[in-house]
């Protein structure tokens, strides 16, 4: 069964770029890789795959198999070094770590020639910024407008970008633009602080929790020119203060203030999402576990001046694992890049407004009438770069698969189940990996 179906996950997320290779021993559910093979298997595929199948076949190893993952997951493989550090130590070429094969590197594969968006696109949203392309921007003022025309424009684009983009740009959302300045502004400051002090929060691949430098545990991966601080919002029972900075003094009253406006956004989001859908309003949140339990956290994303941007990449191509992201971008640098087809568009931050984007946990609670977007960050010369990304995720021990509304004969249930501890498992161990992730959870059956 084994050598059956492991091939066959492995061929449907080669596409996706993830070029590492290793074989696993399929007969005792072992992660630990046993030696590496060519391209034929996806290594990135492998513990998810393993978690599917225990699933369906046998039930009693999945604690098992999740045991050993973890245990790979308990720290990380080589010395941590800090990028920001890096820059600052006024190198002139990046060390190799960070360097990305030709074909994956930004000005190889970056076009402004952009696709042609469809008339819908134009009558419901922007996306022309001059003559730029953009992801579309949705203004919210609307949203809980007596009119009722009004308040429905609003859904309905909303429902538009959500089917054709997977990625849009918030004006008007509810959140103090003080709020959101002085978030990305005391959280700069943090990362300015002298090394030691940030040394204090260092993480470890076991939660990831506090001040990072890489994504997954892989020996010998290409890194990301990032630094970043990770830290739990929701559920309550998660948020542990301690845990986050300590400085500058304000940081952590403000963290929960900035948590709770744009958990109340993504709330918001979220019921428009399950009208549109044509389910119940608290469906989708209901899914996730509901007012207080659904989990969200807070990734804070630092990127230094890099000596030799075309090079490198500030974070590899990925969709979020997630429910759905609210991105506070920098407001001076840009850096973010979205998937369209064949194209990277970069996007052009809207003043004062957030970025939201589907994750996989929509794509399967949707059965994939919402996807989940790759996306990928650039970095610069001249500038550092900081954003604050907001996942709003499901309760990590709810099975996440496909409502059952949205499963007909015609268009049979596209995942299998899974927890999104589970699923998590995956970019704890492999880092960012294209869209190859909710590609392998496609069902089985
Ligand atoms: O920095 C950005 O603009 C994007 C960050 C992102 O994609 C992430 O944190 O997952």
């Amino acid at each position: 069964m084994w050598g059956r179906t492991v091939p066959i996950l492995a061929k449907k997320t080669k596409a996706y770029g993830c070029s590492r290779a290793q074989n696993h021993d399929s007969t005792d559910n072992s992660i630990e890789p046993t030696h590496e093979v060519d391209l034929h298997i996806d290594s990135a595929a492998l513990p998810l795959t393993h978690i599917i199948l225990c699933r369906q076949n046998q039930p009693n190893s999945l604690q098992n198999t999740k045991q050993k993952t973890m245990a790979t997951c308990q720290a990380w493989p080589e010395p941590v070094v800090r990028v920001q550090s890096l820059a600052e130590s006024g190198l002139s070429s990046i060390p190799s770590r960070y360097i990305r094969p030709q074909s994956q590197r930004p000005s190889n594969t970056t076009s402004f020639v952009t696709p042609k968006p469809s008339q819908t696109d134009y009558d419901n949203a922007y996306v022309h910024d001059h003559d730029h392309l953009n992801i579309p921007v949705i203004d919210l003022e609307h949203l809980f407008s007596k009119d009722q025309v009004l308040r429905e424009k609003v859904f309905q684009q909303v429902s538009v970008v959500c089917k054709e983009w997977g990625f849009f740009q918030v004006v008007n959302h509810g959140v103090s633009h003080e709020l959101m300045k002085s978030a990305r502004e005391l959280w700069r400051e943090f990362f300015n602080q002298p090394l030691e002090m940030k040394e204090e929060y260092a993480n470890s691949p076991t939660t990831y929790e506090g001040y990072g430098s890489r994504l997954g545990v892989q020996k010998g991966a290409t890194l990301d020119w990032s630094d970043y601080f990770f830290l739990h919002y929701m559920p309550p029972s998660l948020r542990n203060q301690a845990k986050w900075p300590a400085f500058p003094p304000s940081l952590r009253k403000v963290i929960a203030e900035y948590g709770e406006g744009v958990v109340k956004l993504g709330g918001r989001i979220l019921k428009m999402m399950s009208t549109n859908l044509g389910l119940k309003e608290d469906y989708l949140l209901n899914a996730f576990g509901g007012e207080g339990e659904i989990g969200a956290c807070l990734r804070v994303n630092f990127y230094p001046k890099c000596p030799q941007p075309d090079l490198t990449l500030g974070l590899s191509p990925h969709s979020d694992p997630g429910g759905m992201t609210i991105l506070l971008p920098d407001d001076f640098v840009s850096g973010l890049q979205v998937r369209r087809g064949d194209e990277w568009i970069t996007v052009k931050p809207h003043p004062n407004a957030f970025i939201v984007n589907i994750g996989d946990q929509i794509q399967v609670l949707s059965n994939a009438i919402y996807k989940s977007v790759e996306h990928r960050v650039i970095v610069n010369s001249n500038q550092d770069r900081v954003s604050l990304a907001l996942f709003y995720n499901p309760r990590s021990d709810l099975l996440i698969e496909p409502a059952k509304e949205l499963v007909t004969k015609e268009r049979p249930a596209l995942y299998s189940p899974m927890t999104y501890d589970e699923y998590r498992l995956y970019i704890r161990l492999n880092g960012p990996c294209g869209k190859a992730q909710v590609e392998s959870l496609a069902s089985q059956t």
